[in-house]
């Protein structure tokens, strides 16, 4: 088993709603260190990053294309520098957020000096670059922004431009794109798997062929869990929930994938909202996604 190393990053200024900056303390008070102890994995929780309140800095004016810009820049090249640290020691990187602008930092991490490979599990695209967002929210610019679309401060956090390439990204879960926003990733060369091709053609195969996409060349994939990808019926705790997401079962399906690949090499689990959550149910179910991803089996 492999050495993990924990990094919490209590982030909500890329979102539009408050409340996830919370989400590391309750992924961590659902058991999480204990239980990859239990799996046989080395762990060190290495805290939080630290982030500003919104209360502490100025708002932004109404009307901003790129909202929190400065602190989330700041914030992203901190985690950016850990990950990459982390990644020299040999540990596995796990984040918890946090909004899932914090995987600007943490992809940045993982594939500084290497090709790697991106599954991004989402109900949205976070394709969205300050020309077409609808919100402002940087948030819904994360994916754009490790390929090399938006802003500099975004887009090369540590000299590497783009982070990644399209061609070794995979968006899973998709049922939430605005019109720019799919525009945009119809001409990336992002693969797309929406909800739609987890219906009809199961999860299994649709993460077979994602896994196989982002494994041709990388050195390994890193893995971006925005836990909305789950149906809110069954994860409640999110600050954008969409109709129509997977079942707790399919993403459970995904993970186990996940570690029969043999090439997981960073994960962040992210947008969990202890706020709008039932019983820190969103929080265990992050655990549960972990914990497979990590290797756990049943038999
Ligand atoms: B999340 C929206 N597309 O850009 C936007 O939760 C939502 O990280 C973004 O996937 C959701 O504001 C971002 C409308
Ligand atoms: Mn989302
Ligand atoms: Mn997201
Ligand atoms: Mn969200």
């Amino acid at each position: 088993m492999r050495d993990v190393a924990i990094i919490g990053v209590p982030l909500d200024l890329g979102a539009g709603r408050r409340g996830v900056d919370m989400g590391p303390s309750a992924i961590r008070y659902a058991g999480l260190r204990e239980r990859i102890v239990a799996l046989g994995c080395q762990v060190r929780d290495l805290g939080n990053i630290s982030v500003p309140l919104a209360e502490q800095i100025e708002p932004p004016t109404p009307d901003e294309r790129l909202r929190y810009l400065q602190p989330i820049a700041h914030a992203v090249r901190d985690l950016a520098q850990r990950v990459r640290d982390v990644v020299a020691s040999g540990a596995l990187p796990l984040m918890l957020g946090g909004d899932h602008s914090l995987s600007i930092g943490s992809v940045a991490g993982v594939a500084h000096n290497r090709r790697i490979g991106v599954i991004w599990l989402d109900a949205h695209g976070d394709y969205n670059t300050p020309e077409t967002t609808p919100s402002g929210n940087i948030h819904g610019m994360g994916l754009a922004a490790l390929t090399g679309r938006g802003h500099p401060l975004l887009t090369d956090v540590l000299g590497q431009m783009p982070a990644v390439h399209p061609a070794d990204v995979a968006l899973v879960g998709v049922r939430s794109l605005d019109d720019g926003e799919r525009d945009a990733l119809r001409a990336s060369g992002v693969r797309v798997f929406t909800m739609h091709d987890i219906d009809r053609r199961g999860m299994a195969s649709v993460m077979e062929e994602a896994i196989l996409h982002v494994s041709v060349n990388t050195a390994g994939f890193h893995l971006s869990f925005d836990l909305d990808a789950l149906d809110p019926n069954e994860a409640p705790g999110v600050g954008t929930p969409v109709l129509g997401g997977m079942t707790y079962r399919e993403a459970h399906l995904a993970m186990e994938l996940v570690a029969a690949s043999g090439r997981l090499i960073g994960l962040d689990l992210v947008e969990v909202n202890p706020i709008l959550d039932e019983r820190n149910t969103t929080a265990l179910l992050a655990v549960e996604f972990a914990l497979s991803a990590l290797g756990k089996r049943i038999y």
